[in-house]
């Protein structure tokens, strides 16, 4: 790196990892089931048949993690809480898990002492199963007053020890894979060969606005009762970019709605204070609406903009009439989604799964965007990549990930180019382990090579070295 390229010292970057995709254990010390169990123990709802049971088992390995952590020069480190750990049926009046909440104070205690700083999200998508089995989760309004107690437990028992909270990861894939299409947990969509109910068109507006509410209130307590100067509470919202498909008024007007239908439905409210009217317009009645009260509690409602980023889609006015089942489309029914420009080039190469192609300027753009638009810290919450057909190598191929090294050059090189332009404050991979990957079965995100078949045995990548040597140099004084 040149100097003029240097990092902040106090720049954070690290992995990433979530719950459900590693912890394992389902039933040890007291956890009880989240709709995610239940989801993925079910026939047909994943790949290859597998549940997050085995995860990378680090709920009993988490040192192995930890040491890790700490050979990769990581300085953070962002994972998430089990709510089903913690208060095992999920309500606020059902008992608290003390040895839930023992587990994660030794986990974050020993991550201090080894100079990784932790940025803990509540919610990353492992809704305890009793709230789902009591009045539906998500879609009912009671969530709120659940979630809200829950961040109440957990921020009386870590926040001495955190000073970077997550409350929600990715509102707006809980709400579309959840709820429209079906893909995620609880399953839920219009599509009757995936789910006997749902409704793909309603539902995830109604999840969405409780999603939104959960966190508003949990950030509203959090600063009456809990922030300290040094402390900071926000949300990770997933933005792809949306780059219009050709030159025409229509494709840039059709790039604009998809930015509403995907980071705006949720980024206006909790930065601007409302949903875009531009979506409103769109969805009509079927998009909640905010009381006056309510957006005094939402708008400004996280600290930093929470950047979860992994692609970018050329789009375009809608001209292919819809199938039937095409539920996702259908929520976005005016615009398309394409990979390949006019002329037939395609935008990014194909990575080992069917939505992701690394695009390094989209990033950027985005960025700007986002920056423009919200005029917040962006702290990059997640970015990664897995190289295409990764799944299927050899350990011995596939400890060679110069498709991931290739990756994040370019890609961090974006953040590099916006120094003193975009204030990015984190970088945070995904992932830190080869993990259950939701619906995908047990795939390689991960600068850590898991094997699935001996005992979760863990062997570094090429690229974790390449990347420590780059933090190495960017961040020194
Ligand atoms: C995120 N999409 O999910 C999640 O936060 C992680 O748990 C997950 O492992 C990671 O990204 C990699 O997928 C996404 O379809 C799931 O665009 C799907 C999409 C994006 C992000």
């Amino acid at each position: 790196m040149t100097s003029n390229s240097k990092l902040p010292a106090d720049f954070l970057w690290g992995y990433a990892t979530a719950a459900y995709q590693i912890e394992g254990s389902p039933e040890l010390d007291g956890r009880e089931l989240s709709i995610w169990d239940t989801f993925s123990r079910t026939p047909g709802k994943t790949e290859d048949g597998k549940s997050g049971d085995a995860g990378t088992d680090s709920y009993v390995k988490w040192e192995e993690d930890i040491a890790l952590l700490k050979a990769y020069g990581a300085n953070s480190y962002r994972f998430s809480l089990s709510w089903s750990r913690i208060i095992p049926k999920g309500g606020k009046n059902d008992p608290i898990n003390q040895k839930g909440i023992d587990h994660y104070r030794k986990f974050i205690k020993a991550l201090k002492a080894n100079g990784i700083e932790p940025l803990v999200t509540l919610f990353h998508w492992d809704l305890p199963q009793a709230l789902y089995d009591r009045y539906g989760g998500f879609l009912n309004r009671s969530i709120v007053d659940d979630f809200v107690n829950y961040a109440n437990v957990v921020f009386e028992n870590f926040n001495d020890l955190v000073d970077i909270w997550i409350t929600i990861n990715e509102p707006n894939v809980v709400s579309f894979l959840g709820y429209c299409i079906g893909a995620h947990a609880p399953g839920r969509s219009s599509d009757r060969s995936r789910s006997p109910e749902g409704d793909s068109l309603v539902e995830p507006f109604i999840v969405g606005h409780n999603l939104l509410l959960s966190h508003a209130y949990a950030v509203k307590l959090y600063r009456e009762k809990f922030q300290l100067p040094n402390k900071k509470i926000g949300i990770s919202i997933n933005v792809n970019w949306g780059e219009p498909w050709d030159e025409s008024e229509e494709s840039r007007a059709a790039s604009q709605d998809f930015l509403h239908y995907t980071c705006n439905w949720f980024a206006d409210p909790v930065y601007l204070g409302d949903y875009p009217s531009r979506l409103k317009e769109l969805i009509g009645d079927r998009l909640p609406a905010f009381t006056p009260a309510e957006i005094e509690v939402v708008k400004g409602s996280s600290d930093y903009f929470g950047l979860n980023h992994y692609t970018t889609y050329l789009i375009k006015k809608r001209v292919t009439p819809l199938e039937e089942n095409q539920n996702i489309q259908k929520l976005m029914e005016n615009i398309e989604l394409s990979t390949t420009y006019p002329d037939g080039i395609e935008i990014g190469p194909q990575a080992d799964l069917s939505w992701l192609r690394p695009v390094p300027w989209g990033f950027k753009k985005l960025l700007e965007y986002l920056y423009a638009r919200y005029g917040k810290d962006i702290y990059v919450t997640e970015n990664g990549v897995i190289g295409p057909n990764e799944k299927n190598l050899s350990r011995e191929v596939g400890l060679n990930d110069q498709f991931r090294i290739d990756f994040f050059d370019q890609y961090f090189s974006q953040i590099v180019q916006l120094q003193g332009i975009v204030p990015v404050k984190s970088y945070i991979i995904w992932s830190l382990l080869d993990n259950f990957e939701w619906q995908e079965g047990y795939t390689r995100f991960g600068v850590t090579w898991v094997d699935f078949d001996d005992a979760n045995r863990r062997y570094p990548k090429k690229s974790s070295q390449h990347i420590k040597e780059y933090f190495a140099k960017a961040l020194q004084s």
